[in-house]
């Protein structure tokens, strides 16, 4: 068991552009009132809150396809690379508010950065309903929370972001977990890419512990890096409404604890994004307040010390 305390940096990234619905802009502060900060430092770790990022302007970008609001993402993205490469280069943990999902483009990338110099893998786990491996030219929506997995795996379709030399990860290094929603030309996709994806019905069929094992046994063999991005969506929407894209069929409160539980227990994880909070459609804060129990016993939390 790993119980070491972490170093942690809290960066709020309120961007919503990428999104079909507004409203996540306001995920970092919701998450702030649910005292995410306080909870993480009552667990002996040191917190800092950087307060929320703003994005560098970007213009001049052509993207063929459909990407909506494609130059604010690309400003997100670029600040968002820096601040997660210059966090772990300072020795600390990054945990990036979102925000939509469109922000693990930079996050990620920075991580990939950071752990090509270090010489170490980037493993990602991408727990979510949604695979989120779509590109400006698969895209049935132009909506770029929809992508940020095909960017950091190097799909096609959305040169210019980011310099198309960047260290990219390597698509059998992601596990997408608790997927329930995947468009048709994702399905061929990550299929060709070797994406390992765990849906639902592997989930009931294997249970949780088995594959977040297997998972897991895979980070501690390579001394990979792990970037774990939460996607509230993951959740079962009776758990957790406040979210813009609910599909129904998620994962229990249960099963969602024992994901963050064992990864409490191996410690690797070395960077995390919380995204997808949508506040105005959350029902008296029930979902910003489940993430940051959850969140809690991913750094560390438990029913009974073992
Ligand atoms: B999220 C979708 F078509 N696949 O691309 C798309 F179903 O970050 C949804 O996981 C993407 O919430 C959802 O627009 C993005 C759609
Ligand atoms: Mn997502
Ligand atoms: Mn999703
Ligand atoms: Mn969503």
């Amino acid at each position: 068991l790993d119980r070491l305390p972490r170093n942690i940096a809290l960066f709020g990234a309120p961007v919503q552009e990428g999104a079909g619905k507004l409203g996540c802009k306001m995920g970092p502060d919701a998450l702030r009132v649910a005292d995410l900060p306080k909870e993480l430092a009552s667990l002996g770790h040191a917190v800092t809150d950087h307060g929320d990022l703003t994005p560098e302007p970007a213009t001049g970008l052509t993207i063929p396809g459909a990407a909506l609001n494609a130059e604010i993402i690309t400003g997100w993205t670029r600040t968002l690379d820096k601040a997660a490469y210059g966090a772990l280069a300072a020795g600390q943990l990054p945990i990036f508010l979102g925000g939509d999902h469109s922000l693990s483009m930079g996050s990620v990338s920075g991580a990939a950065r950071f752990a090509a110099e270090a010489g170490r893998p980037l493993h990602v786990l991408w727990l979510d309903a949604h695979s989120d491996f779509n590109t400006p030219l698969t895209s049935p929506s132009g909506n770029m929370h929809g992508m940020p997995v095909a960017f950091f795996c190097g799909r096609p379709g959305m040169d210019g972001i980011l310099p198309n030399d960047r260290p990219l990860v390597r698509p059998q290094d992601v596990s997408i977990y608790g997927a329930r929603s995947i468009d048709h030309d994702e399905r061929r996709a990550l299929r060709e890419a070797g994406v390992n994806v765990f849906d639902m019905r592997v989930i009931d069929e294997r249970g949780t512990g088995s594959i977040m094992r297997d998972i897991l046994d895979r980070v501690e063999a390579e001394n990979a890096m792990l970037h774990v991005s939460f996607d509230v969506d993951f959740l079962d929407p009776d758990l957790a409404p406040g979210v813009g894209t609910a599909v129904r069929g998620g994962v229990t409160y249960r099963e969602a604890h024992l994901v963050m539980e064992m990864l409490a227990d191996r410690g690797v994880t070395t960077s995390l994004d919380l995204v997808e909070l949508n506040p105005f459609l959350d029902d008296r804060g029930k979902s910003a307040l489940l993430v940051v129990e959850l969140i809690a016993s991913l750094f560390g939390r438990q029913v009974f010390e073992r």
